[in-house]
């Protein structure tokens, strides 16, 4: 069964520890060490921000930026692993402080435009058609500070010029409600399908859930997978968990509500997810307080915790669904599910 997903993280996923109350934790460990991980764990891909691939992105020049991207594409072929996708980390950038898309300054947004250009170049060097947009910072603190309406237009405009860019590259939005702005401009999925259509390509521009957004938008995870699914723009997933309506806190996935979890399972099942070829990705943080030495089981451990839902859900058994919901019996249907996932 572990045959038929295939899994990925990011390099940012192995972390330092740091909270914003704290310092990090735990030394750094390099990307070289960090590439070492993946098969040892039973991950095929590396998802990539574009400066986990060519650092400091901005300061290089265009051969410089081709060589290093090739080198690190070499780096993944050497250790047997492919890139998912590419995301350009707009919001580390002090000139993306006030969003980069959707900036109110039109010099900010042709910055973030261009360098997003560059991450799809980057995303061709390694190999991977898919690119990644959180739009981390294309919200506002204040509503009075920027447009909303412009704000909605300058979006479908970026993502135009990307796609004139690159007549192949699709591009995942995922969306996220709040933090770090107080307000995002594309909270769910619903919002990033519609943008699709205000493209000039809505074939390719899809979306990427990760659970703990959609938990996040008060939203069930599972629904918005299977919105994205019903026009085949899933086109992967963010696995995680999340303790109620607080800062984002990418805990292993199915730690916190394993029922949510076998329904997100149930929804990827349902749908034939590994038919797609898409990956199963993950973006889960190691708890603050692990020591080093075992700072990579929330990665090892959501993934077994995946594939026994997975088993879950193939073993649910199907008559008694059947005569639940012919009966319109779902008491009976809830405590079977329950009764299942006890074991
Ligand atoms: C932020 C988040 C990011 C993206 C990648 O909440 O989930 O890690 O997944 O850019
Ligand atoms: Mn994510």
């Amino acid at each position: 069964m572990s045959r038929d997903y295939r899994f990925s993280f990011g390099p940012w996923n192995i972390s330092e520890g740091a909270d914003p109350f704290g310092p990090t934790v735990r030394p750094t460990i390099s990307f070289a060490e960090k590439l070492g991980a993946y098969k040892r764990l039973g991950f095929d891909a590396v998802q990539f921000h574009d400066d986990d691939a060519v650092p400091n992105v901005d300061d290089k020049s265009d051969a410089q930026l081709a060589q290093e991207a090739a080198a690190m594409k070499t780096l993944l072929d050497g250790e047997g692993l492919v890139a998912e996708f590419v995301a350009p980390r707009l919001w580390e950038d002090p000139r993306g402080i006030d969003g980069g898309f959707t900036a109110n300054d039109p010099a900010t947004r042709q910055w973030a435009i261009d360098r997003t250009k560059r991450a799809v170049d980057i995303a061709n060097a390694l190999g991977t058609k898919l690119m990644v947009l959180w739009l981390a910072r294309e919200g506002t603190y204040i509503r009075e500070s920027k447009n909303a309406i412009d704000a909605y237009k300058y979006q479908a405009d970026a993502l135009n010029q990307l796609l004139e860019h690159d007549k192949e590259m699709e591009f995942a939005i995922e969306p996220k409600p709040n933090e770090p702005m107080d307000h995002a401009y594309v909270p769910t999925i619903g919002h990033a399908l519609a943008i699709a259509h205000l493209t000039v390509d809505p074939a390719r521009v899809g979306g990427l859930i990760e659970t703990a957004h959609a938990l996040l938008a008060g939203l069930d995870p599972s629904d918005e997978m299977a919105f994205a699914l019903a026009s085949g723009k899933l086109w992967s997933v963010h696995l995680n968990d999340q303790n109620g309506l607080k800062f984002d806190q990418d805990k292993t996935f199915g730690s916190v509500n394993l029922r949510c979890a076998y329904n997100q399972v149930r929804i990827l099942e349902l749908a034939g997810y590994p038919d797609t070829g898409r990956f199963i990705g993950l973006d889960v943080k190691a708890m603050r307080s692990q020591k080093a030495e075992d700072a990579e089981k929330h990665l090892s451990n959501s993934k077994a915790i995946f594939l026994r839902l997975v088993e879950k859900v193939r073993t649910f058994p199907k008559d008694v669904e059947r005569q639940c919901i012919e009966q319109r019996d779902y008491e009976a249907l809830e405590l079977a599910v329950i009764e299942h996932l006890l074991g």
